[in-house]
């Protein structure tokens, strides 16, 4: 049985990213007089670029846009703003978990599972989205909480997963990640850790060669490959573990 469970935060415990991230980045635009909007599907394009502020700098090298002040300091700024309006967003309780999400963290809390956070998004949204769906005392959950802050490569640079797994003081391959985008994906295997994969609205197509298992959501249990178990309703901690011990006596999964 593997030891820990490491989380993704956008896209994989919550759709953060359209219902979160990109009206606060439309919100700051409008605030500070920027005189574009990214649409839902343009946003999903950018999102091949890892970060809120690198997202913002790649955009703005293609427009023609000379902004009254330096680069540097109009990014900071729409930047600082943006978490601002998500925090508010997301306080409001309307960004949930995504299906199966909340089920899989009480699995793993009476199994004695330990739990990560493995983002690279910033501190101040981990906790505000946290705060709304698991309490103030939601870091308690966790063994390992690893954002921006701890890990400034964004992903996919492993960096993110190998500080998970030093607080954790596991191997990677006694880990299992959940993720839901490439970048993503490709941190947890450059660190070693098997990866499961549950789709996101942005990265429904995503290349999942390579992976545990991957599936639409932890909250069915149709449309995964290789099959899970179609009696039980949702992806809990006995599939990961069978999915987890096929790798293990296929490909295997080295120590
Ligand atoms: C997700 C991201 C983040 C968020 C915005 O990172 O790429 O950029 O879209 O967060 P991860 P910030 O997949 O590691 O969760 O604006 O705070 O960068």
């Amino acid at each position: 049985m593997f030891k820990a469970l490491l989380w993704d935060v956008d896209g994989t415990l919550a759709e953060t990213e359209r219902d979160g991230h990109l009206v606060a980045f439309n919100r700051a635009f409008d605030a500070l007089g920027i005189p574009w909007r990214w649409s839902e599907q343009e946003y999903g394009a950018l999102l091949h670029v890892s970060g809120g502020r690198e997202r913002l700098l790649h955009d703005l090298r293609f427009r023609n846009f000379a902004p009254a002040e330096d680069v540097e300091s109009l990014i900071g700024r729409l930047h600082r703003l943006k978490n601002a309006f998500y925090a508010r967003i997301v306080a409001g309780g309307e960004v949930r978990l995504r299906e199966g999400v909340r089920e899989l963290l009480a699995d793993c809390e009476s199994a004695g599972i330990r739990m990560g956070i493995a983002t690279t998004t910033s501190r101040s949204n981990l906790e505000a989205l946290l705060d709304a769906q698991l309490g103030a005392h939601w870091e308690s959950k966790f063994a390992a909480v690893v954002c921006a802050r701890e890990a400034p490569k964004k992903k996919p640079d492993p960096q993110v997963y190998q500080l998970a797994l030093r607080m954790l003081e596991l191997p990677a391959h006694e880990v299992v990640a959940i993720e839901d985008a490439p970048a993503g994906i490709a941190a947890a295997r450059a660190a070693g850790v098997p990866v499961l994969v549950a789709r996101s609205h942005y990265f429904a197509a995503v290349d999942t060669r390579g992976a545990l298992a991957a599936g639409p959501s932890l909250g069915r249990s149709d449309g995964w490959q290789p099959r899970a178990d179609s009696r039980v309703p949702r992806i809990g901690l006995g599939q990961i573990a069978r999915w987890y011990e096929l790798r293990r006596s296929t490909a295997g999964i080295d120590g």
